[in-house]
């Protein structure tokens, strides 16, 4: 009996020796279980109890007792040992307050802001102020006062979002420019950028897009001064010497009308598949202000005349930065932003 009490006795200074040199709460608690676990070697000499008298018995049980509680001793002290000597080195740690900051990640302008900024500001240097109005906006301003006809397709549920049968959300930024003549006396010169919603969906569509119409309103504006903007606009934005060229087309809002090609930029006009070999690539639409739109606005017709036209932005960015599809630019994926 007495050499189990004593072989139980060393266990514990055994213990002591083990964790000495351990440094990590890991390492200290394994040690702990091989003396106290299932198999541990305090296990191990109790095996032997079964076979002293039972008289005998608790006096070695509570020696296997003392030697569990001063193993458990042992760890916690050990335990603490550590913390205090992880708390002293942090508080040895020294911190230069005056470091600089480590830089965070720049981020910058969607490549649809910088697009629409910089076609503001090319604008703004030929003397048009920037205009802005609601995303929605009533039939009337968005329809009715364009001169677009109650069966106009563009009225249809399938091609517009209505909000109310007379509230719609805007299918061109052009009510921006009814309500600054509704307000405003010429001469007129506005760029209105802004969302523009459609019921369209495919790889060059989507049913909310960027738009950038611009109307001129003075006693003197010709069919020449919308060409000379179109074009100083191009060769400004693709900075390339481009041309552009008018056809011949039909919007209610303006007559004459026009579609507005310009030179491709990615072949320079001598044909390619970008631009299905003409040499050249519709931006947008143009045209005299129709006087009927004048008279819906409150402009005497008789004393002005006006130009106006628009274009979709996704597609100018899309042009210049080669991006191939229109979803790119609002699935916010970051390996697509950080390009531009
Ligand atoms: C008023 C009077 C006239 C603006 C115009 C177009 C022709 C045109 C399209 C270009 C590509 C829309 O974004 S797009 O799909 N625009 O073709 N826009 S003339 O005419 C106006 C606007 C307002 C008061």
């Amino acid at each position: 009996m007495s050499d189990l009490i004593s072989n139980l006795e060393k266990l514990g200074d055994e213990f002591g020796t083990v964790i000495a040199p351990l440094a990590d709460e890991q390492a200290i608690r394994a040690a702990q279980a091989q003396f106290l676990g299932k198999k541990g070697k305090v296990s191990e000499l109790m095996k032997e109890l079964g076979k002293l008298p039972p008289a005998e018995r608790p006096l070695v049980g509570a020696a296997a007792n003392k030697v569990k509680a001063t193993i458990e001793e042992l760890t916690a002290a050990r335990l603490n040992e550590l913390a205090q000597i992880v708390a002293r080195a942090d508080l040895a740690r020294s911190v230069d307050v005056t470091l600089p900051a480590r830089p965070v990640g720049g981020g910058h302008l969607h490549l649809l802001s910088q697009v629409r900024l910089e076609a503001v500001q090319i604008f703004a240097e030929l003397g048009f102020v920037m205009a802005e109005g609601p995303q929605i906006d009533t039939d009337w301003n968005n329809f009715e006062a364009l001169a677009l006809p109650k069966e106009h397709p563009a009225r249809d549920m399938q091609d517009t979002f209505y909000i109310s049968p007379e509230i719609v959300l805007r299918t061109h930024t052009s009510p921006v420019q009814v309500r600054t003549m509704l307000t405003q006396e010429p001469p007129i010169r506005i760029i209105a950028p802004g969302h523009v919603y459609r019921r369209d969906d495919d790889p060059t569509h989507s049913p909310m897009f960027t738009q950038l119409e611009g109307l001129a309103v003075d006693t003197d504006i010709s069919f020449s001064d919308l060409k000379g903007t179109l074009l100083h606009f191009v060769k400004r934005f693709f900075q390339r010497d481009l041309a552009i060229r008018l056809r011949p087309s039909y919007f209610p809002f303006v007559e004459p009308g026009a579609e507005v090609d310009m030179q491709c930029s990615f072949c320079g006009g001598s044909g390619c598949r970008l631009c299905k070999f003409t040499g050249w690539i519709e931006i947008g639409g143009a045209g005299m202000v129709d006087p009927d739109v004048f008279a819906n606005c409150r402009i005497d017709s008789e004393r002005y005349t006006g130009f106006a036209f628009g274009m979709g932005l996704e597609r100018m960015a899309m042009l210049r930065h080669n991006v191939t599809d229109i979803k790119f630019y609002y699935e916010g994926d970051l390996r697509f932003l950080e390009q531009f």
